[in-house]
């Protein structure tokens, strides 16, 4: 469940929140191919609750799932099917959310006003009704008998059972011990690796036990071999925050999938607000600090949907701007991990939901505009860091650099710089003076085009442009507070 089932040279998955089906189909075909990203996280895609409140539906109705069947906000089972073909067709992966743990909150039922589901299902969430018709799930397959309430704070330091079977937040709690939930579970993500998709983020996967979750994983089939090859296992990565001190930890997963690192971006927020130091950045791996662990055991990020709404984030945001492009191009630079990159909307709020089409429209989910630069354009709501000129370039750097160790390490107090190994090079000055020097870059004789504030365009270069000699070194002058990189990607005037 480790391989991220990707093209070898692309290296990175975007999480594409909240976007519709169709919207993604297209990113795949007009951008995400060409770009070098391999694969793209979608929104779960099972039927779900809707809940209309202030001119919006809040984001968090995905994770309340009422079915199995693929009718969600961003679209039916067909525009699903179309989206993984075409993301299919020009090798960009599609990998699911899987929510697993849980259905809807205690007491939601579909016929509350301002209540009802994405598709057709009915559903009762009324304590001891907990009935889902369209799964179909009653009361005896929830975890009502082991704990009848809400996990407790506390639980999380001290009592693994409790974070396991008693309610998240409210939502009622299936039990995956059940041969029966297990048999719906698989199934329901046995018919999406038939669809063509790469695998799976499980959602909460913290609150399940490892062993259910192996044993509803182990009758998955293979990928679908006529797409990813023969006999390849679905990509799997299990959500699982365990940034230390708690009851359940990161390794009790690490047989049956990766995990969500949630430690990495905490590091790299840290080092660029210089309550450490970037040039510490350097031994972000195995073994750097608590949590993580083997490259092939960790999805790392700078944030995600969750952590990027908290009250004051631990981590880097798209409201960090250049900070936050410091942030992402050194994971993207570095050869730590299987990498995601987080596409966002604009937000103000916790709750609030993706950009809409207002109550004419029962508040649909709107499509992302394009400004002349390929970038999204702020007026449709769509943040689109994954389009972001910086980030762009650097998803474009990883490809062309994948496999290639980092060598030629050099720090100094605020700074880091290293080479990809005859493939590409990139110095991080997090200092607030400009830090020029000479390095070796690795690369062959040559004229490059910073990928960090510029790119290649044809056979000009918008940015920074460096010399790097027959020795291939090359005196480098890195802006105060920014970074440079460059590649055999950004070589001008190469064929
Ligand atoms: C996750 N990972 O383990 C998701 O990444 C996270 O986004 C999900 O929470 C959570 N687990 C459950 O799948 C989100 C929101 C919650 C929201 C929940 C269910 O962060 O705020 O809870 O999804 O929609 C909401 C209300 C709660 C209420 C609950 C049940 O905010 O106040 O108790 O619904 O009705
Ligand atoms: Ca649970």
């Amino acid at each position: 469940f480790k391989s991220s089932n990707t093209l070898f040279d692309r290296q990175t998955m975007v999480h594409l929140f909240e976007w519709k089906w169709e919207d993604v189909a297209k990113e795949c075909e007009n951008f995400l191919q060409f770009n070098g990203y391999g694969a793209v996280q979608v929104s779960p895609p099972n039927e779900h609750i809707m809940i209309y409140t202030n001119n919006d539906v809040p984001w968090w109705v995905r994770y309340q799932p009422v079915s199995y069947r693929l009718n969600s906000r961003s679209g039916t089972e067909a525009q699903f099917q179309n989206m993984v073909d075409r993301c299919n067709n020009v090798g960009v992966r599609i990998i699911v959310d899987g929510v697993l743990n849980h259905m809807v909150g205690v007491g939601q039922t579909s016929d509350d006003p301002g209540k009802g589901s994405s598709g057709t299902a009915s559903f009762d969430g009324r304590d001891g009704v907990e009935s889902f018709p369209a799964v179909p799930y009653s009361s005896s397959d929830f975890h009502d008998s082991l704990c009848h309430g809400d996990i407790q704070d506390s639980d999380y330091q001290n009592n693994a059972n409790n974070v396991r079977n008693c309610r998240l937040s409210g939502l009622l709690d299936l039990n995956h011990r059940s041969s029966y939930v297990r048999s719906m579970t698989t199934a329901y993500l046995a018919s999406l690796i038939n669809m063509g998709v790469a695998g799976f983020r499980l959602d909460a996967s913290k609150h399940m036990y490892p062993e259910d979750l192996q044993a509803i994983l182990e009758k998955l089939p293979n990928a679908k071999a006529n797409i990813f090859g023969a006999n390849q296992r679905p990509f799997v990565v299990h959500e699982v925050i365990d940034r230390g001190g708690e009851a359940i930890k990161v390794t009790e997963y690490i047989t049956i999938g990766r995990y969500t690192n949630f430690n990495f971006g905490a590091a790299v927020a840290s080092a660029i607000w210089k309550q450490s130091d970037v040039a510490g950045l350097s031994k972000l791996g195995p073994g750097f600090g608590y949590g993580n662990l083997d490259d092939r055991d960790v999805l790392n990020f700078i944030d995600n949907h969750d952590n990027q709404r908290d009250d004051n984030p631990y981590v880097l945001t798209y409201k960090n701007g250049d900070q936050y492009r410091m942030g992402n191009a050194f994971m993207l630079a570095w050869t730590y991990g299987y990498t995601r990159v987080m596409s966002s909307f604009y937000f103000n709020l916790h709750d609030q939901g993706p950009p809409n089409e207002g109550s004419a429209n029962k508040y649909a989910t709107k499509s992302p505009t394009l400004n002349p630069d390929n970038t999204c354009d702020a007026g449709s709501g769509w943040v689109c860091e994954h389009r972001w000129p910086t980030i762009r370039q650097m998803v474009q750097f990883r490809a062309a650099c994948q496999g290639r160790a980092a060598t030629e390490i050099v720090t100094e107090s605020n700074r880091l710089a290293f080479a990809r190994e005859s493939i590409g090079f990139f110095a991080m000055n997090n200092a607030d003076s400009e830090w020029n020097r000479q390095f070796d870059t690795t690369l062959p004789s040559g004229s490059y085009c910073d990928q960090y504030d510029g790119q290649l365009q044809g056979s000009s270069c918008t940015g920074a442009t460096i010399a790097v000699d027959g020795n291939g070194k090359a005196s480098v002058r890195v802006p105060p507070r920014a970074c440079i990189a460059f590649s055999l990607v950004s070589r001008i005037g190469d064929p």
